[in-house]
């Protein structure tokens, strides 16, 4: 048995319903879910009109039908109120909360965080500027440009815009080289597993990230064909913190930001899912971010 407090919010009552069939997928029985009673049992007044019942009848969470047959919702009068019951059959299939999931690349889909690492590295110990793999944990999501000024607050030289542009240059040309040699190898099972599960599912998948070589690394990795949109460093004016690449994403998708979720490895790409409205994902470097 299951129960909720809510009486009309269908799309939280459907997800509910959903979990709580797949909850009880070993059971070979049917579940009950049930509105109108508090956790302790006490009724809580509710009365149900028919309208409201016929309305839980066929509850459907977009994306996943409901488990066969047809749920049988009734009500339940006592003299404290009433509850409504909808017979819940037990189901195999995970329920799916999202229509879309955007991803980004970079230290989430494959480890060119290491990547980059290594070719600011190289740029930095020429330099003779102090760069650590904590400095490099705030350059995650941030563009290119943007990262070599983080870098360069250590550096207690003034720099004019012409070097900076020469530095970013040399360093994409390391970086990039470094990218050719990547291979299907460079991305994990559990990445190509998640994507075939969620795409299985019905659900449409997109990358959001930061980086202008999305295009290089998703041939190099063959991971372009799961997904059916890219939003990258090509088409944004703004990189992470703003949201404005996951807005592209999920505008490419044909989804409004709450029916997506975001995942990061950056705490400016967290920032970024927050700040348009999507519900985000944290992990790697990004997990335990608010
Ligand atoms: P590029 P993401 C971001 O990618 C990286 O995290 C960040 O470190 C990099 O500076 C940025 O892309 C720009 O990359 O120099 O290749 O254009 O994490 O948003 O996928
Ligand atoms: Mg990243």
């Amino acid at each position: 048995v299951e129960r909720t407090l809510s009486t009309d919010n269908t799309k939280k009552m459907s997800e509910a319903i959903c979990s709580f069939a797949n909850d009880i997928r070993n059971t070979k029985k049917p579940g009950y879910f049930m509105i109108g009673a508090d956790d302790n049992g006490k009724l809580d007044g509710q009365t149900f009109t028919d309208e409201q019942l016929r309305s839980y009848a066929g509850l459907r969470n977009s994306g996943t039908i409901l488990p066969p047959p047809a749920m049988m919702v009734y009500k339940e009068t006592f003299p404290e109120g009433e509850i409504a019951v909808i017979e819940v059959q037990p189901s195999e299939d995970t329920p799916v909360r999202y229509k879309g999931v955007i991803f980004d690349l970079d230290g989430v889909l494959c480890s060119t965080d290491e990547l980059h690492y290594q070719s600011w590295k190289k740029i930095t110990d020429r330099l003779g500027i102090k760069f650590d793999r904590s400095v490099n944990d705030r350059l995650r999501g941030v563009s290119r440009l943007k990262s070599l000024d983080i870098i360069l607050e250590g550096s207690g030289k003034k720099y004019s815009e012409e070097e900076k542009l020469s530095i970013a240059s040399e360093k994409n040309d390391i970086y990039r080289g470094l990218l050719e040699k990547m291979t299907d190898a460079d991305c994990s099972d559990d990445v190509r597993n998640t994507l075939d599960f969620l795409h299985s599912k019905g659900v449409l998948l997109a990358v959001g990230s930061s980086s202008r070589n999305t295009p290089l690394i998703l041939e190099k990795t063959g991971l372009r064909k799961y997904f059916n949109a890219v939003s990258d460093g090509n088409n944004i004016t703004h990189s992470k913190p703003s949201p404005e690449v996951f807005l592209k994403a999920a505008e490419f998708i044909g989804l409004v930001p709450s029916d997506c979720l975001v995942v990061e490895d950056a705490s400016a790409g967290i920032d970024a899912g927050y700040a348009g409205g999507f519900d985000t994902a944290a992990i790697g470097a990004a997990y335990g971010c608010e």
